[in-house]
């Protein structure tokens, strides 16, 4: 069976697990918990100290690296190629998002450092539950279905 096909099996029990118990189930009964979005393990890699934690200070060191990092002709924005170079290591290969235009919010094909920092602090902001500018590791996990809406609103110039 080919992955997608079986991909789309396991998603169609999950859903049908989802009407039945209230969120999806794996074979043994406990909830699924799936990788949602590819942001949780750029996150878990700004933890510099390795408490488990990524605090404010982690998240803006961890921003400056990984723009420089993705920003491989030094401009300041990141081309469609840089992004998708970047993704392709940083985010495990671009499959699941965030995707460019997440960032690209006035979609003029490049990303602007203030973009990527936008995004990412948006994102690090819906993950803290708790609201108190610490993001732990429980923080980075959902369940399957119980997708949770952004503690706050996201950027007034989000564009969609
Ligand atoms: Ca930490
Ligand atoms: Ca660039
Ligand atoms: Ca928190």
């Amino acid at each position: 069976m080919k992955a997608a096909a079986h991909l789309a099996v396991i998603l169609g029990a999950a859903t049908l697990a989802a009407c039945a118990s209230g969120g999806p189930r794996g074979d043994r009964g406990e909830p699924l918990r799936a990788l949602l979005s590819a942001d949780a393990l750029v996150f878990v890699s700004f933890d510099a100290d390795g408490d488990l934690q990524i605090t404010e200070a982690e998240l803006t060191a961890g921003l400056t690296h990984e723009f420089t990092r993705a920003d491989t002709n030094g401009d300041g924005q990141l081309q469609p190629i840089e992004f998708q170079n970047w993704a392709n290591t940083a985010l495990g290969g671009g499959h699941i998002g965030p995707f460019r235009l997440d960032f690209d919010r006035n979609v003029d094909n490049v990303i602007t450092r203030e973009e990527f920092e936008n995004e990412f602090r948006a994102r690090f902001r819906e993950y803290d539950s708790d609201e108190d500018g610490v993001v732990t590791r429980p923080e980075l996990v959902r369940l399957l279905g119980q997708a949770r809406p952004p503690a706050q609103p996201r950027t007034p110039t989000r564009l969609d």
